[in-house]
């Protein structure tokens, strides 16, 4: 503590493919309002580089993990996932985020909210945002939490231990339906889209319909008003239509721009989330393209052109910095598609452990 300023526990830790502020819950205020104002000065939020903050000034570095023990049967720690914007005054928890989910289990362990049981400790996680429950596996040798290894995950330099992570039941994690819409197709502003909820609300795009080849990089995509103009009007037509509310001021739906796999996997993608283009692809999101895949019909299968298989497979989604596996089980006997499992490999490593300084104006009462 000091004059002006407040402490405040927590560590900075890079989950998968993005980076973020890890906070226990009792550590944060318990209101909403003031926590909010705590977390945008902790960020530096709004400024586009948070430059008075911890935010890296792109929603993949300026977001949030609230952990606390859980009270959940069969559950050990709840996890509130908060995106802050880094231009504007706002936090968000409207999307779960299962780049940030990866960072969760080794924080709980070295925080002692789990204890570590022998060389790999299985931590279950309640995913608060979407009501629903992810078993992340963590390497725990000698009882401590281990970074190191050589599990490779593209869209982050070298190799790390792995964070294996195991979905169950998301679908319509967010809009109460795999296919919110109702449909596998819907043609919205005369494009042809399938609107997809298997762990995040994703709407898949054909890339050629937007006069791209859907191979391009993040700025240059970026670079494309006319581009983003015409996702984006897109997407606040097809929020409503995925349960989702007016979308505006929401991180969801997210955009995918869908191709033809180039590069030996199964599909290529570039995703807008919703309005910086992702430089790789969202958790949650690839498993929502993965699963759009094995739907007949839809436009990623329309795509790929490969029959929708059932059992367990391994769906690799492109994207601008490499590939993402999703592993999934799917039973397609019945007349709905029902997702058994899905599966991935992170990593996740922590970065500093000690306190983020925030004006004390920010939680008055503390
Ligand atoms: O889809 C970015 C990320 C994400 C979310 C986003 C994520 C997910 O890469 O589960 O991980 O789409 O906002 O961190």
């Amino acid at each position: 503590m000091t004059n002006s300023q407040l402490a405040i526990d927590c560590a900075v830790m890079r989950g998968g493919t993005s980076k973020g502020l890890y906070f226990l819950a009792s550590d944060l205020p318990a209101d909403t309002a003031t926590r909010d104002k705590v977390l945008l000065a902790a960020m530096g939020s709004p400024d586009e580089r948070e430059i008075d903050g911890m935010g890296g000034g792109h929603p993949l570095t300026s977001k949030v993990a609230v952990v606390s023990k859980s009270n959940r049967e069969g559950i050990d720690v709840d996890y509130l996932f908060l995106q802050v914007w880094p231009d504007r005054a706002e936090v968000s928890d409207q999307q779960n985020c299962g780049n940030i989910l990866a960072g969760v289990g080794p924080f709980a362990i070295e925080k002692g909210l789990v204890a570590a049981t022998g060389d790999l400790t299985p931590v279950s996680i309640f995913m608060v945002n979407t009501d629903s429950k992810a078993t992340a596996f963590v390497e725990t040798p000698n009882g401590l939490v281990n970074y190191q290894g050589n599990a490779r995950i593209d869209g982050v330099p070298g190799t790390h231990a792995s964070v294996n992570i195991n979905f169950e039941d998301v679908a319509g994690s967010s809009t109460g339906a795999l296919l919110p819409t109702g449909n596998v197709v819907d043609v919205v502003n005369g494009v042809e889209v399938t609107c997809i909820d298997n762990g995040m609300p994703v709407v898949c795009l054909n890339a050629s319909d937007f006069g791209i080849t859907g191979y391009e990089t993040p700025a240059e995509l970026e670079a494309n008003q006319e581009l983003r103009s015409k996702v984006e009007a897109i997407r606040l037509a097809v929020g409503p239509l995925m349960n989702l509310g007016d979308v505006t001021n929401k991180t969801v739906p997210k955009m995918s721009l869908l191709a033809k796999a180039k590069d030996g996997g199964l599909i290529s993608t570039r995703t807008f989330i919703p309005h910086r283009a992702h430089e790789a692809i969202g958790v949650l999101g690839a498993v929502s393209v993965a699963t759009a895949c094995i739907l007949e019909g839809s436009i990623a299968q329309k795509i790929t052109g490969v029959a929708p298989g059932s059992g367990a497979q391994d769906i690799e989604v492109e994207h601008p910095t490499g590939f993402f596996t999703v592993q999934m089980e799917v039973d397609s006997s019945g007349a709905e598609l029902k997702i058994t499992k899905s599966a991935l490999l992170r990593t996740a490593r922590m970065l500093m452990q000690g306190s983020v300084f925030v004006p004390k104006s920010t939680w008055e009462n503390k």
